[in-house]
């Protein structure tokens, strides 16, 4: 059985995410996602809208998904990639090249992003509404 992981906030869920999750599991038996907790956002500097145990239970709906982990620190990935067996760290783009030192542990794959929808954008465009 191949594992794939990824990481992420996963507010205000939209077609990026959904996309993302569907081409991860594309590359493994089972998709975990590592999703980041209240206070992990804190400390990116993001405060997602949604609440852990609500996006934890949006992401579980989700057929792509097979088990939802909390993201609490940056640094839990090698431990997770032990942890879990993973075979493929699965990111967005925008993170190219960052957990390249990941390599000696997993496969790291990085897919292009969804264009012209994001959390930011959503949470614009309803301001401006
Ligand atoms: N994403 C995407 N297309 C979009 C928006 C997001 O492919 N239009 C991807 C991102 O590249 C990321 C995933 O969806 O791989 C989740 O996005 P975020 O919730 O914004 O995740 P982020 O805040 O980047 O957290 O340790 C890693 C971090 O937890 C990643």
């Amino acid at each position: 059985m191949t594992t794939v992981i990824t990481y992420g906030t996963f507010d205000l869920l939209h077609k990026g995410h959904i996309r993302l999750l569907q081409r991860a599991a594309s590359y493994g038996d089972r998709l975990i996602v590592g999703l980041s907790t209240d206070e992990f956002n804190a400390r990116k500097g993001k405060r997602a809208y949604t609440k852990y145990a609500d996006r934890k239970f949006m992401l579980e709906a989700i057929k792509y998904v097979d088990l939802v982990i909390p993201e609490n620190s940056w640094e839990q990935k090698a431990t997770d990639i032990k942890k879990y067996h993973v075979d493929a760290l699965v990111m967005g783009n925008d993170w190219q090249g960052q957990f390249d030192d990941l390599k000696q542990l997993t496969d790291v794959i990085y897919l292009p992003r969804t264009d012209g929808i994001s959390t930011t954008q959503i949470k614009d465009d309803l301001e401006r509404s």
